[in-house]
């Protein structure tokens, strides 16, 4: 009964099923295929190819002129950036003939110094830095450098700073004057003295002068204290114009900056974070901070009250020497970093894009090789981040860069391949004042425009960038935008202008000066 039911059914049944397995199996592997070839990049981004640096580049600063200023180590990749500072020009490329290695003559080794550009002149200014003590590195300098793109010198200014800052933040003003905050003064002598920190700020005057805010020292906002909050202080200009700090530890404050300085402690706190762990200005007012645990808040400082404070939920991974981007479309893109400090174990390869319209990340594409400490992040004019260094000390001295390239970047059709991008034909070269209208020609119909501050990165933080869409009334080839209402939201200075046409892709920038 058995062996007569199987016979002659089962050959029939075994036949169906080998060609519906076969038939299942062709359509699988066609699908695969399909798989395989359906790029993702439109989602994540995509990375270009590792590339090589004439130093570590731990301290770079886009030019008005489009260009990289950088610096932090030697061309063999060793602490100190007494001897060398490099260009690159992104449009040339990423080969030799796209960099140029200067020779620092001004005596100063700008290795972890403070960096900010100079809003009337388009200048790099840089404060403090490394200092060598009875053979020993890491101690600090008080030295005042400026960088000159029309010439490409570096000079040393007759004028220092009231303290050595080793690891301190430069802040533009909305009057064009930079605070300076943070640092560590000088370091441990064995058995002599202890570690001493800058918790007192100055104020370089557009003339050169110095001005200390004897009345705002502060171990909890920028010195010993805080979590360590003389380590680049986290600072920034809030709408109301004064400074608004985020220490380490999840304390807040502002620095009235008149005078002779007025620091006041809001009593909302929020969680703690580490010193190697980024935060960016990603809208007026609102900074995207990351914390521990893999944890981020969103921090608006829009109101004239006590910071207000939000979930920006948890990142895949925790990226301990990171680097936080906004992006030309106000996303965030956090890339690099360890789960294990300064060290390979953790390293995280995968990067990760914030979008705040929907206050979600996404794991995005990952990159070739580990950025740790000393590396940086910078949005550049064509849309795409450069991503490079790390080391110094560190597992790998990482004398490369790779350049990412987001998704706004890419054919939405799965191809992989990059979109056609609208072009500027007219943008003004004249500087531009606040709440004031300016046209803008393009060879598409522009649907956005947006504006993000030319970036300063060091040290997993970019306290330069910001991020702004400008309302346009009307679409078309010829736009006529207004810039931010005042230099407390937008400080004075050098600003990339996108524009985007209706398929969502930006145009390489035009930089704009608004002063
Ligand atoms: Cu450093």
């Amino acid at each position: 009964m058995f062996k007569l039911f199987l016979s002659a059914p089962r050959t029939w049944c075994l036949k169906y099923f080998i060609s519906v397995l076969v038939l299942f199996l062709s359509i699988h592997a066609v699908s695969n295929l399909a798989l395989a070839a359906a790029s993702e990049a439109h989602l994540k981004g995509k990375f270009g190819p590792l590339h090589d640096w004439p130093i570590i580049p731990l301290s770079m600063m886009l030019m008005p002129d489009g260009r990289v200023f950088a610096y932090g180590t030697d061309t063999d990749g060793n602490q100190g950036a007494k001897l060398h500072y490099v260009i690159w020009n992104p449009p040339a490329g990423t080969g030799a003939e796209a960099f140029k290695v200067l020779p620092n003559t001004t005596n100063t080794d700008t290795f972890c110094a403070g960096q900010a550009l100079i809003p009337n002149t388009g200048h790099a200014l840089i404060v403090g830095g490394d200092a060598v003590v009875n053979n020993k590195r890491n101690y600090a300098n008080n030295d005042v450098n400026i960088f000159d793109p029309t010439t490409d010198t570096l000079i040393r200014q007759t004028k220092s700073m009231a303290f050595k800052r080793w690891y301190a933040t430069a802040v533009t003003l909305p009057n064009g004057e930079h605070a300076v905050l943070g640092g560590r003064d000088d370091k441990f002598l064995e058995g002599v003295t202890e570690d001493t920190y800058s918790s007192t700020p100055e104020v370089r005057s557009i003339n050169g002068s110095w001005r200390v805010l004897s009345s705002a020292t502060s171990s909890i906002a920028y010195g010993e204290l805080g979590g360590a909050s003389w380590y680049y202080p986290r600072a920034w200009v809030n709408p109301q114009g004064n400074l608004f700090i985020l220490a380490h530890n999840g304390a807040m404050f502002k620095l009235d900056t008149r005078g002779t300085g007025t620091l006041t402690k809001y009593a909302t706190k929020t969680s703690s974070s580490r010193t190697i762990l980024p935060s960016v200005m990603y809208a007026p007012g609102r900074i995207l901070s990351i914390r521990r645990d893999r944890s981020a808040v969103i921090v608006n400082i829009n109101g004239t009250g006590e910071p207000v404070l939000s979930s920006a939920g948890l990142l895949a991974k925790d990226h301990q020497h990171g680097s936080a981007t906004v992006l030309a479309d106000g996303q965030v893109w956090v890339n690099g970093g360890s789960s294990t400090g300064n060290t390979l174990d953790g390293r995280v390869l995968e990067s990760e894009l914030w979008n705040p319209k929907t206050n979600r990340w996404t794991v995005a594409a990952s990159a070739t090789t580990a950025r740790l400490y000393h590396s940086t992040s910078l949005l550049l004019p064509d849309g795409t981040v450069f991503t490079g260094g790390g080391g110094a000390p560190g597992p790998l001295k990482q004398l490369n860069g790779e350049i990412y390239y987001p998704p706004y970047l890419f054919k939405t059709d799965e191809s992989g391949q990059l979109a056609f991008r609208p072009e500027i034909i007219d943008a003004p070269t004249t500087v531009i004042g606040w709440n004031q209208s300016f046209s803008i020609e393009s060879d598409e119909s522009i649907t956005r425009v947006t504006l993000v501050r030319v970036g300063a990165a060091t040290h997993t933080f970019d306290h330069e960038t910001r991020f702004f869409n400008l309302p346009i009334s009307q679409t078309g080839k010829i736009v006529t935008v207004k810039s931010p209402r005042t230099a407390k939201v937008a400080p004075p200075g050098f600003y990339l202008l996108f524009v985007w046409n209706a398929e969502g892709v930006p145009s390489v920038a035009k930089i704009i000066q608004i002063g």
